[in-house]
């Protein structure tokens, strides 16, 4: 029984390391499916638009690091009012699209 306990251990540990590499393939399908869904997921009270609390609420519940949400925030919210409307978020999706393109053919 004991020894049947460690190996579970074991294979969690396994599990466990082997698991960042594909959350970051699941997190980066999933952006390219549908930027439009998670806009929706994060706009709690389906405002419209997406407040930094919300945001911030979204990634918390994700488990994701809020650290630079600000930054992130500040780069998507072009005219400055404090919420990322459909628009805006929809724009910051296009430039990093562009930008993934430029990448791939260097
Ligand atoms: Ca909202
Ligand atoms: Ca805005």
């Amino acid at each position: 029984m004991k020894i049947r306990m460690n190996m579970l251990i074991a294979a969690s540990a396994i599990a466990l390391a082997a698991g960042p590499a594909f959350a970051g393939d699941k997190a980066k399908e999933g952006e390219k499916m549908d930027p439009a869904k998670k806009f929706e997921a994060m706009d709690a009270d389906s405002s419209g638009s997406v407040s930094k609390d919300e945001m911030k609420a979204h990634l918390e519940a994700k488990g994701k690091d809020t650290a630079k949400l600000d930054e992130w925030f500040a780069k998507m919210d072009g005219d400055e009012n404090g919420e990322i409307s459909k628009e805006e978020w929809d724009a910051a999706h296009a430039e990093k699209k562009e930008e993934e393109k430029k990448d791939g053919e260097e």
